[in-house]
Order: C-alpha cells, then sequence, then structure tokens
C-alpha cells in the first residue's frame, strides 16, 4: 500500500500512529505529497480528486480517503481494536471532534498562507479559534474519563491534534485552565507510536 503523506499533517499523523498502534507500518510505502487550496503541487489528485493527504493507495481496490476510513479500514484490516462495539458512538464522535479541531487548525494555518497579508480575515481566523477553544474546553470537562480508558481511535486523533496545535499554534497556550487534558496530553504523547511521528 501506498500512503501520500506530509509530516505535519495531523491527519496523516493519526494514520500513522494507527499503522504502528495495529502493527503494519511495514506494508505501507511513504509518499511525500505537498498542496494547499490554491496549488494541488504533488497531491494525489489522481486518487483523491479533493488533493488531500491523507490517501491511501491499496494494491486490492480503489484509493481510501480521508483519515477517517483509512484509519477505520486498517483497524479491520488488522483485526484490531480501535473502534470497540459497545461504545462505538461515543469513540466516533470524539474521533469528530479531535478532527474538527484540526480542520478549524489547519484552516488557520491556510488562512496565513494562501491569502495575501492585506486579505487576511483576522475575525474569521479568531472565529477558528472560538471553535476550537470551545472544543478544548468540551474534551477538558467531559472527555478525560473516556480519554483515560483502553486505546481508541478517538484517542489517536486527539493526541494527533493537540500536537498539532502545539507545532503551528503553540503561542495560543492551549494547556492553560486544562490541567487534566494537558496531563493526560503527556502522557499519550509518550507512546512510542506518538514519538516516531512527532511533527517536523
Ligand atoms: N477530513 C480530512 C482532512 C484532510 C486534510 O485537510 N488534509 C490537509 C493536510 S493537513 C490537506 O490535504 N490539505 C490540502 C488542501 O486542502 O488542498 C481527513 O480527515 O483526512
Amino acid at each position: 500500500m501506498q500512503l501520500y503523506h506530509s509530516p505535519a499533517s495531523p491527519f496523516v499523523r493519526k494514520v500513522l500512529v494507527t499503522l504502528r498502534e495495529t502493527g503494519q507500518i511495514d506494508d505501507v510505502e511513504i509518499v511525500p505529497a505537498s498542496g494547499t487550496p490554491l496549488d494541488s503541487g504533488t497531491m494525489p489528485i489522481f486518487w483523491n480528486p479533493l488533493g488531500k493527504i491523507p490517501t491511501l493507495v491499496r494494491d486490492d481496490g480503489p484509493a481510501l480517503f480521508d483519515s477517517r476510513v483509512i484509519c477505520r479500514y486498517l483497524d479491520t484490516r488488522a483485526g484490531a481494536a480501535l473502534y470497540p462495539e459497545k461504545r462505538l458512538w461515543e469513540v466516533l464522535t470524539l474521533e469528530a471532534l479531535a478532527d474538527g479541531i484540526a480542520d478549524a487548525a489547519v484552516l488557520m494555518v491556510y488562512e496565513g498562507r494562501c491569502r495575501p497579508e492585506e486579505k487576511i480575515h483576522d475575525f474569521w481566523v479568531e472565529g477558528q479559534w472560538a471553535k476550537i477553544a470551545r472544543a478544548l474546553d468540551v474534551l477538558e470537562d467531559r472527555w478525560t474519563s473516556h480519554l483515560a480508558g483502553p486505546l481508541d481511535i478517538g484517542q489517536i486523533a486527539v493526541g494527533c491534534t493537540l500536537g498539532y496545535l502545539d507545532f503551528r499554534h503553540g503561542e495560543r497556550d492551549w494547556r492553560t485552565g486544562r490541567d487534566a487534558l494537558a496531563k493526560w496530553e503527556m502522557q499519550f504523547a509518550a507512546r512510542p507510536s506518538m514519538q516516531a511521528t512527532r511533527p517536523v
């Protein structure tokens, strides 16, 4: 299989961590890709018309995207247990929450990178951060006992998203006032799968 990849992407990292946690990392060839909504660059548009990564090209079936589909496929392929039946809807909602934070965080980066400076919309950027801040508060207030449970895809998504906030929005200091989430992140980030995939 081929995984279209950028080391900075939180969504690609989610797939890489899943590959490592399920013992499949040696089954993929990493293919570097980069691009933005303005210029698809080397994004795999042949395989994914949206021009986004991660995209997984399989040997025995159509290419898969996005990260949620790929991670679920990899879990099924390995017979792993990242989507426990009993907690399925919570796990998927937690994954959606974490991915939503990452979506907003990536859009903030694109706003700065893709627009001429005089067209950058500060209110829009702050609106994205407001979504992120609300979602982080919900993680702190409602999800910490779930986060402390057995490993699932929701936790992987949260870990990768928080790593991305540190990487791209470190000056916003998401940890302030969120002690439980910060403590969980410190422990989760020490996992070998997370250490091996730190964004560069
Ligand atoms: N929902 C998608 C989001 C993927 C995504 O936004 N990837 C970014 C990189 S972090 C991308 O490919 N951006 C290129 C673009 O938007 O044109 C997923 O979960 O895989």
